[in-house]
This record gives C-alpha cells, sequence and structure tokens, in this order.
C-alpha cells in the first residue's frame, strides 16, 4: 500500500486553495446552493486525483500550474457534482460519503440536485473565462464535454443503472467503466497534455494512458469495497453486492481482479515510456493508483 508523497500532497494543497478561491463566501439570495457546492467540495477528503493528473501532465510536456489549475479545477468540479448526483435518493441512495452526510441528507434532495447542475455549469464558466487562448479554451470544453457526456460518464452511470440486477461479461463491465470512470480520469491527463501543447499523435497516447489507469482506478475501487465492507463489517457483503451490481470483483474473483489492475497498470507505463518525457511522477501517480489498496 502506498500514500500521496509531499510533492503529490503539495499539489492537492495547491488545488484546494484554488477551490476555495473558485466559491467566495457572498451573502446571496440562493446562499444555500453555495453553502452545499463548498460543502460536497471542500472539507471533506477527496483525494483531487484528476486535478493532480491534469497538473503532472502538464509539468511533464512543459507546462506551467498557473495555465492548468483552472482547467483543473473545472474537472474536479465536474467529479464532484456526479458523485451528488450518484448519492440521490434516485440513484445509490448513500447517506454518507467520506465520513460525512451526503449533500441531499445534510441540505435537501432539491438543493443536492441544483448543487450538481451548478458545479456542472460552472465547470464550463471557469474554463470560459479562464486565461488561455480561445482555440485551447475550445479544446478544453470539447474534451471535458465529450468525456462527461452521453459517450463518457452520464451514459456509463445509465449503462451501469441499467445494468443492476443483471450478469454482464467483462467486456461490457469495462465499457461500462471505460465511460463511467475512466472518460473523466483520461479527460484529466488529455487537458494536462492541450494546456502544455502537445502534438495530437502524444494526445492520442494520452487518452490510451487515461483508459489504462481509469480501469486501473476502478477496479481497485472494486477492490477496496469488498475489503472495507470486510474490515469494518467482517463480511463479505459489499455494498456494491447488496446494489446488486457485476463489479471486476465479483466477475473474476479477488486474485483475478489484482491481476487485471496490474496489467491495465503496467500498460500504462509501456505508453508513458514511449513518451520520450521524464514521466516520473506520473509513473509515481499511476503507482499510487494501484497500491493504494494492495
Ligand atoms: C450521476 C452523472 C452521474 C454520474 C455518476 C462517477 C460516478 C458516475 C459515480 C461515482 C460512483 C463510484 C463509486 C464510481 C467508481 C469510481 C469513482 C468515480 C470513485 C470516486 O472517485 P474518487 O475515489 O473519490 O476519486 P474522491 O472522494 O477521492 O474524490
Amino acid at each position: 500500500m502506498i500514500q500521496f508523497d509531499a510533492d503529490l500532497l503539495k499539489k492537492k494543497q495547491i488545488i484546494e486553495n484554488h477551490l476555495d478561491r473558485l466559491f467566495p463566501k457572498e451573502n446571496l439570495p440562493y446562499h444555500r446552493l453555495l453553502e452545499a457546492a463548498r460543502y460536497a467540495l471542500l472539507g471533506g477528503g477527496g483525494k483531487r486525483m484528476r486535478p493532480i493528473l491534469a497538473l503532472i501532465t502538464c509539468e511533464t510536456f512543459g507546462g506551467n500550474t498557473a495555465d492548468v489549475i483552472e482547467p483543473a479545477c473545472a474537472v474536479e468540479l465536474i467529479h464532484t457534482y456526479s458523485l451528488i448526483h450518484d448519492d440521490l435518493p434516485c440513484m445509490d441512495n448513500d447517506d454518507y460519503r467520506r465520513g460525512r452526510l451526503t449533500v441531499h441528507r445534510q441540505f435537501s434532495e432539491e438543493i443536492a440536485i441544483l448543487a450538481g447542475d451548478y458545479l456542472l455549469t460552472y465547470a464550463f464558466e471557469v474554463i470560459s473565462h479562464c486565461h488561455l487562448n480561445d482555440s485551447t479554451k475550445l479544446a478544453l470544453i470539447k474534451i471535458l464535454s465529450k468525456r462527461s457526456g452521453a459517450e463518457g460518464m452520464v451514459g456509463g452511470q445509465v449503462i451501469d443503472l441499467t445494468s443492476e440486477g443483471k450478469s454482464i461479461t467483462l467486456k461490457e463491465l469495462e465499457r461500462l467503466h471505460q465511460q463511467k470512470t475512466a472518460a473523466l480520469l483520461s479527460a484529466s491527463i488529455e487537458i494536462g497534455g492541450i494546456v502544455a501543447g502537445v502534438e495530437q499523435n502524444t494526445l492520442e497516447t494520452l487518452k490510451t494512458i487515461g483508459f489504462h489507469l481509469g480501469q486501473a482506478f476502478q477496479i481497485v475501487d472494486d477492490i477496496i469495497d469488498v475489503t472495507n465492507s470486510e474490515i469494518k463489517h467482517g463480511k463479505k457483503t459489499s455494498s456494491d453486492q447488496l446494489k446488486e451490481k457485476s463489479t471486476y470483483v465479483s466477475l473474476l474473483g479477488l486474485d483475478q481482479a489484482k491481476h487485471l489492475a496490474r496489467d491495465h497498470y503496467q500498460k500504462s507505463l509501456r505508453s508513458l515510456r514511449t513518451l520520450n518525457y521524464d514521466t516520473t511522477q506520473l509513473e509515481r501517480l499511476a503507482a499510487f493508483i494501484l497500491y493504494r489498496s494492495f
């Protein structure tokens, strides 16, 4: 098991400081909306994996933090909206996230829906107002909208919902998570590359790396879901099992799931090493994605 080193913790702090600045505490007639968005986004212990990926990728290809920080935060806003909506009674109906009440339990269901809507919309406002040139901003908006929309995260969530209680194949599970989880992680890496001004073929390689890291991330998430329920409750019934969801662990068993996660990790490293840049930081983050649970 590995944890964030000092450098990753520093990046996490830079991101959290910037997220804080994006939400000034003003006494506006709709202050409940801003409070709910802040509650979901700040102070609850998220890993900030997506914005960190954007920052590190941008630095790897010679870009700088000041240029990528706003697009990186925009990805975190979209990720946070997806978590708020995923927790709603009509979806996963979860009462707790990151050890605190979920937004609909702390505020109300209406405010949770609207806080998610607001974070999604605000993400694109943040990009459209940042100081990058218009063609870069357009490229970022294209990637982010595609990876979070029907072809990406939202479509993946629909496949997930409609697959509950059914048995699906490994290929179908991979497709589901390619959209639901890997698309936004990949967008984070691609965004870092776009801001640094990489060429199209490098961008394609970054997309492949995003796919493998996204799959590894999801497999590890499935493993954590099972091992945590064993540690916490002493039983093998994870939250995914209770919802009758197919997972990598339910389809492959724990050992084969770990093997598949390692395989995706190795493939991401192989792609990274074709790039002829110093990819040490990205390799460290890839190792964290894999070894955060085993
Ligand atoms: C509701 C449109 C919509 C989409 C929801 C991403 C998602 C789709 C649901 C989240 C459910 C889930 C547990 C997905 C598996 C992988 C994942 C995205 C985990 C949560 O991301 P982390 O681990 O969370 O980066 P933190 O708390 O660190 O930000």
